[in-house]
Order: structure tokens, then C-alpha cells, then sequence
């Protein structure tokens, strides 16, 4: 309080008792206030807040001022230039963007903690791993990559997953300033994304693949697409991209949420012990919702009817208490294993199938509070892949090595100078003891006059730490030599056995999935050239997709080209056919009815059945009344994850859309034949959907059999109804809905 006290007399904010413990906000803040280590991140972001609470409007510079006219030269004179509250709202209106990020500009973030299973120090010397329970502030963004800010959440694409950890290593000097009270902080980014693997191997392709994905340079067409020329021409010429592009046309390009995505590192890592000896590993994060995934025509519906589908969920979770967690995990490997499995572990186009190295779980990260402000802590996040701590080292992979230096040259370029990691969202939470001085924006008034070392007029201080003293940060103790040569290493050559493997492990469905993915993508290409060269490539990962493809974009099937065939597969690995472990924050949609009370009156019944599973019910009817979330005209299967037709409510359900003319009265309050396909979308886009009662009528109407698998038919809302459609929201996925070839 005396911290918050002092800092809103900074900034010249009014300062009331608590200036900023009121309303939505002031319960978000609240609620982390119970120990939890976000409690941490809490405590140390307000001393920045700033709250508009029963105070005047004032200018930049704090002087209270009226607003409402710009000066002018008479009532109807022209404005004059000497108005400087008129100048200074106007230019920081204009100065209010910031470049978006190159990639991954469309994203959304929240902050969490992270607790530790237990002491790791075997493996390594990371503080935030050196005790069970030890928990540690964090700070995640999810994203897609190829859109702009603006674009639609579900784009077919990569997505980012970057992790921050505030963690308490670093330097424990003395501590001189309030603002600065805390234990040492250091940040470590394990900057990774939903697909274990990368386009290429070498960061000097990096701008070529995303100039290639990005719109074409005449009209900026297409948005947050990979469906156009360029992207393929590179993909086929690239073929190092063909796994992660396997990748990103299954589940894993069209996630549910950011809730039902895993996480990896890519590249290998090394840990580090305090006494030197390293461990290769692959970092996982293990999602405990479950992996779900859209399918490709309900992605696209939802890009229209909700371009922040994604953001929303992760949002409305966490605001709603249903905290999502994700387990991090190590695949340990010794560094004489760098070959061993039959590919390079440098190689950030392979995994290492679990089946060869078990994942040990080390800890739990929880996502438990939304950002009060996006610009200032989602937009102004500033992670970096060179963030690490004591403990954890980097590898010679050649697409890690260059993200190291991207990295920070984006930042500098987003924020326009050297001083972004002085912002609250990226700040170390220790005093910052160095020679580095000056640029824009400088937050800090170092006062120390003597910025050189070594020094004798500053008695030596800053002083270099080092292993044993300080807890100085080292690198582990490798070599590198060698001929000075631009090439790819022959251990990385073999780019198709790993998508085979993965396109193995798929079911049925899901390859169905991947080949409808690839039909939609190369039928929009113009040119016959890269089309060919697409099915070239894929018929070295399996004849079986390079035809089936082929044969949609009228390319005769190929005979197959099988150097790189096998018939390996590996557990785990596709979006589809496994259940989902917690059903927490999806959603059932009644659909009701106005003109008979007791359809509506089921919502309420069927919301307390389901409400220990998480799961919300939303009734829609015709118009907004009591108990009514919401109406047909603004609802739509995809903001569904069940539907439930109520009793009652079959006369709204009087046929296909296109042939239905719905009942007088109704018309004019939704669009013709909304209800029923509400419920025709469900069952295509393979959710679950029911019937209590009478309501099997909008099942006949709509020629779904109740016999179907997902398909639940009840007398009322009783254990029967309950059971199925839990069962089905677990399953989450009927995969034979869709045909397949
Ligand atoms: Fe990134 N990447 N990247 N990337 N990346 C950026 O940095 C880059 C790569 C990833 O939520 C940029 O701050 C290069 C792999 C995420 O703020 C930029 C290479 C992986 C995010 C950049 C890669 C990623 C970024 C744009 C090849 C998974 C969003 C803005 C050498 C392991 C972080 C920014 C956030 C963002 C460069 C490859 C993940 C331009 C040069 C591999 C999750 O610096």
C-alpha cells in the first residue's frame, strides 16, 4: 500500500485512500492476492497502474484542463495553432501504434505461475526448478503467425506459444529504490509454438519463407493465408518446411482454443548443472484441457462471425476462474546422443519421437489473469529465445543461433530504442547494475558517474560475478571450430521420413483432414508449375497423399518415389481421437424456444447438471427474454461446442434453410431457417448434439439419425441426457462425420 501510495504521487494521479481497488479490475486484482506467486507480478505491475478515479482530466504534464473544444479565434474562427491541449491529444492519438510484430502480430496473452514438481538441481541449476512447490511468475502470449494484428484468430496457421518466467535468479545487490523492493528477478523465455518442428534449419532463410507466406507485394492479398502461390512455391522448393506444413494442415493449424494446444521448445536445449555437466533437452508443454481442434469449414465460419474467437476463450476463462494449465516437460538426452537416433538433435525439423525419450515432467504452469491493459503488457511483451538463466544453455542449431540475434533487433525496432526491457511487462524485478547508459526513453537515473570497467573510482563496482561468486550467469563448457563454410549439414538432409512418420500416426480422419487441407490449398494456386512441384514433394512423404491430392487439382497420380518410406508411427501426435481431460469452459447451446416457457426453463435445469464438469450452458430462443442468453439471429453452431434442441421448441425447426419457409412472426426476428442450422452445422462440424422430448423432431427434420455415435436423444433432462452429452463434449469430435476417400 505505502508502495502504491508512493508511486501515484509520481505520476500525479489524485491519490485517494486505495486510488485503484475498485469494480471489474479491482476483482481481478484481488483475486490474486492470496500468496500465489502472480500475486508477485501483481504486487510489482501496480506501482504502474494508473486508475481514472474521481479525478479532473489533466494534460501530459498534469495541469487539469477542459477538453471538450479546441481553441478557436471566435466562435466560428479557426483553430489556433497555440491550443496545446488540442496539439498534444492529437499527436499522442497519432503516435499511438507501435510497428506491429514481423510475425505472430495477432496474439493474446495472460500471466500465470509457475510451480515446480520438485528439485531439479540433478539436471539443473535453474533457480525457479530447485525446489517442489517453488512457484514463479510468468507471463504467456499466444498467436497465429502470418496474419496482421487485425486478422481472424482462425487463420489456418503455426501458432506461437512464448513463456516468460520472472524467475528469482540474478543479481541480489542491495536494493536502492522502492519501486525496486523485490528479491531479484530474471527473465527466462522459452519462446516455442504449438508445433514441435520448423520450416527450415537455417535462420538466414527466415525472411525468404515468410515474404513467401506473407500476401503477395502488389495487392497484400491474401490475408493470414498460405492459399496462394508464393507460399507454395517456396514450401516445394524448401522441402525442409514439409513437416511442419503436415503439421499446421491437420489439427494443430486450427485449434478449439489457445486452452487445447500443447507447446514445444523446438530446438534442443541444454541444461546445466551448478557444477557444469550438461543434458540435451526438448522442452514440452503439456496441455491439461486436452488437444482440440476446429474443423477446416467451421474455422472458416467462425473467422466471419467471431475474428476473436480464440482471444475470446482464453479471456472469458480466465475471467470465469477456469484456469488452464499446461505441465513443462524435458526430454532428456545425452550430449553423445547429438546422432544417435538416426537425425541431428540441432535440427529443428525433427522431433524426438517419445516412444525414444520419455517426457519427465517438471512443473505446472496455471494461466490465471488477464492483462488490464493489451497495449501495455500483451502488445509491449518483448520475448526473446536469448532470455535464459544460470541453468540453461543454448545449442549449435542453426535457426536457434540466428533467433538470438533477431530477436532483440525486432525489439529494438518495435520500441525504437535500447531501453524496452525497462517496461513494466519485460522489466527484471532487481536493481539493473551496469554500464549501459542513455537512449530513448531511459527509465532509470543511474548515478553512479564513472560507467567504466574496470574501475577504481567506483571501487571496482559494478564487480564481475562469476560461478562461485555472485551466482554469475555461465555457459556451459563447449567448443566450437571448424572450416568457415556455408552449407547444410549432411545430418540434416533427410527432410522426408519425419513427415512420413507423422502422417503414419494420424487416424483415418485426420489424413482425410490433412488431404481436404491440401486440395483447398493447391487448387488456389495459379501456377501448374508449383502445383506440380507440390505433389513431387509429397509423394516423397507417401503416395498415398501425393495421389489423393493429385487427383483434386487434375494431376495424374504419381508412381511412388518410396527412398524415404517406412512404416513407423509414434503415440500422441495428431489433434484428433484422443478424449479431452476436462471439459472446464465449453459450451452447450439449448436451443429454445419463447413461445413455450418450458424449453426455456430446461437451460436451467441442464446448466446445473453440467455445471461441476465446467461446462456453461447458453439458451438461445427467438427474442431476448427472462432466462435467454442470447437470440438465433446472433447465434451459430461454431459458438457451440454441443447443441441441445429443448422440448417444445420443434416448431422453430421446420426445415432446410433453403426450403423452409419459417412460421409467420419468427421471420422477422431471425434469418430463415437459423435454427435448424444451428443444429446441421453442429452435427457437420462433428460436435455432439441432442434432443429432449419433442425436440427429435428438429433431428427428423434434419435427417439425423438418433442412432448416430453423438447423437443423444432424452425424454428430459435426466442422468441419460447428462451422461451422453458429457460424454460427448470428451470426445469432443464424432470423426465419422466425414467422408472419406
Ligand atoms: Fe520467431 N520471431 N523467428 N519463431 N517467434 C518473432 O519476434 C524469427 C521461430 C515465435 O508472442 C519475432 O518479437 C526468426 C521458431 C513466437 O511476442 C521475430 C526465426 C519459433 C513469436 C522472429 C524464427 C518461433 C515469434 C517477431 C528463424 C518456435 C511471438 C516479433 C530463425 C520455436 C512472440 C518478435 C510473442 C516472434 C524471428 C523462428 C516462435 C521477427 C528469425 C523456430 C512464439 O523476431
Amino acid at each position: 500500500m505505502q508502495l502504491l501510495a508512493l508511486v501515484t504521487g509520481l505520476v500525479g494521479v489524485a491519490n485517494a485512500a486505495c486510488p485503484y481497488m475498485t469494480g471489474e479490475v479491482d476483482s481481478r486484482i484481488e483475486r490474486r492476492a492470496d500468496g500465489d506467486a502472480a500475486a508477485d507480478t501483481e504486487e510489482f505491475l501496480s506501482a504502474f497502474y494508473l486508475k481514472d478515479q474521481d479525478v479532473y482530466l489533466t494534460s501530459d504534464v498534469g495541469g487539469p484542463i477542459e477538453d471538450q473544444n479546441s481553441l478557436s479565434a471566435g466562435e466560428r474562427g479557426a483553430t489556433l495553432l497555440e491550443d496545446f491541449i488540442f496539439r498534444q491529444k492529437i499527436q499522442r492519438f497519432d503516435h499511438e501504434r507501435v510497428p506491429e510484430r514481423a510475425v505472430h502480430a495477432r496474439g493474446a496473452g495472460a500471466h500465470g505461475t509457475f510451480t515446480s514438481y520438485g528439485d531439479w538441481s540433478n539436471i539443473t541449476a535453474a533457480s525457479f526448478l530447485s525446489a517442489k512447490g517453488k512457484q514463479t511468475p510468468m507471463f504467456t502470449r499466444f498467436s497465429t503467425v502470418a496474419g496482421s494484428r487485425g486478422s481472424a484468430d482462425t487463420a489456418r496457421d503455426v501458432h506461437g506459444f512464448a513463456t516468460r518466467f520472472y524467475t528469482d535468479e540474478g543479481n541480489f545487490g542491495k536494493v536502492s529504490s522502492p519501486l525496486l523492493k523485490y528479491r531479484a528477478n530474471l527473465c527466462i523465455d522459452i519462446v516455442g509454438n504449438n508445433i514441435p518442428v520448423f520450416f527450415i534449419q537455417d535462420a538466414i532463410l527466415f525472411p525468404d519463407l515468410i515474404h513467401a507466406v506473407k500476401p503477395r507485394g502488389d495487392s497484400e492479398i491474401p490475408q493470414a493465408a498460405t492459399a496462394h502461390d508464393s507460399a507454395w512455391d517456396f514450401f516445394s522448393q524448401q522441402p525442409s518446411s514439409l513437416h511442419t506444413l503436415l503439421w499446421a494442415m491437420a489439427g494443430h493449424g486450427i485449434p478449439r482454443s489457445f486452452r487445447h494446444v500443447d507447446g514445444f521448445g523446438v530446438h534442443t536445449f541444454r541444461l546445466v548443472t551448478d557444477d557444469g555437466k550438461t543434458k540435451l533437452v526438448k522442452f514440452h508443454w503439456k496441455g491439461m484441457q486436452g488437444k482440440a481442434s476446429l474443423v477446416w469449414e467451421e474455422a472458416q465460419q467462425a473467422a466471419g462471425k467471431n475474428p476473436d474467437f480464440l482471444r475470446q476463450d482464453l479471456f472469458e476463462s480466465i475471467e470465469a476462474e477456469r484456469y488452464p494449465e499446461w505441465e513443462l516437460g524435458v526430454q532428456i538426452m545425452e550430449e553423445e546422443d547429438q546422432l544417435r537416433f538416426g537425425f541431428d538433435l540441432f535440427d529443428p525439423t525433427k522431433i524426438v519421437p517419445e516412444e525414444l525419450v520419455p517426457v519427465t515432467k517438471l512443473g505446472k504452469m496455471q494461466l490465471n489473469r488477464n492483462p488490464l491493459n493489451y497495449f501495455a503488457e500483451t502488445e509491449q511483451a518483448m520475448f526473446q529465445p536469448g532470455h535464459i538463466v544460470r541453468g540453461i544453455d543454448f545449442t549449435e542449431d542453426p535457426l536457434l543461433q540466428g533467433r538470438l540475434f533477431s530477436y532483440l533487433d525486432t525489439q529494438l525496432n518495435r520500441h525504437g530504442g535500447p531501453n524496452f526491457e525497462q517496461l513494466p511487462i519485460n522489466r527484471p524485478r532487481v536493481p539493473i547494475h551496469n554500464n549501459n547508459r542513455d537512449g530513448a526513453g531511459q527509465m532509470f537515473i543511474p548515478l553512479n558517474k564513472d560507467a567504466y570497467s574496470p574501475n577504481t573510482q567506483n571501487a571496482g563496482s559494478p564487480k564481475q560475478a562469476n560461478q562461485t561468486t555472485g551466482k554469475g550467469f555461465f555457459t556451459s563448457d563447449r567448443s566450437a571450430s571448424g572450416k568457415l563454410q556455408r552449407t547444410v549439414s549432411s545430418t540434416f538432409e533427410d527432410v522426408w521420413s519425419q513427415p512420413r512418420l507423422f502422417w503414419n500416426s494420424l487416424v483415418a480422419a485426420e489424413k482425410q483432414f490433412v488431404v481436404d487441407a491440401m486440395r483447398f490449398e493447391t487448387s488456389n494456386l495459379k501456377s501448374s508449375i508449383v502445383q506440380n512441384n507440390v505433389i513431387i514433394q509429397l509423394n516423397r512423404i507417401s503416395n498415398d497423399l501425393a495421389t489423393r491430392v493429385a487427383e483434386a487439382i487434375g494431376i495424374s497420380a504419381p508412381s511412388p518415389d518410396d527412398s524415404f518410406y517406412h512404416d513407423n508411427t509414434t503415440a500422441h501426435i495428431g489433434a484428433f481421437g484422443e478424449k479431452l481431460k476436462t471439459l472446464e469452459g465449453l459450451k452447450v447451446g439449448l436451443l429454445a424456444s419463447v413461445s413455450n416457457k418450458s424449453s426455456i426453463a430446461e437451460g436451467a435445469k441442464l446448466q446445473s447438471a453440467l455445471k461441476s464438469a465446467g461446462v456453461d450452458v447458453v439458451v438461445v430462443a427467438e427474442r431476448l427474454d427472462d432466462n435467454v442468453n442470447q437470440t438465433y439471429s446472433g447465434s451459430d453452431a461454431v459458438q457451440f461446442d454441443a447443441v441441445v434442441v429443448a422440448n417444445g421448441a420443434e416448431g422453430l425447426f421446420s426445415g432446410r434453410s433453403f426450403t423452409g419457409k419459417p412460421s409467420k412472426g419468427a421471420a422477422s426476428l431471425f434469418p430463415a431457417g437459423r435454427p435448424l442450422d444451428i443444429l446441421l452445422d453442429a452435427f457437420r462440424f462433428g460436435k455432439p448434439v441432442a434432443a429432449i422430448g419433442n425436440g427429435k423432431v428438429a433431428l427428423r427434420n434434419g435427417q439425423i439419425s438418433s442412432e448416430r455415435d453423438g447423437v443423444y436423444v432424452a425424454d428430459s433432462v435426466g442422468d441419460s441426457l447428462v451422461k451422453g452429452v458429457k460424454e460427448g463434449l470428451r470426445t469432443f469430435k464424432f470423426l465419422d462425420r466425414f467422408a472419406q476417400d
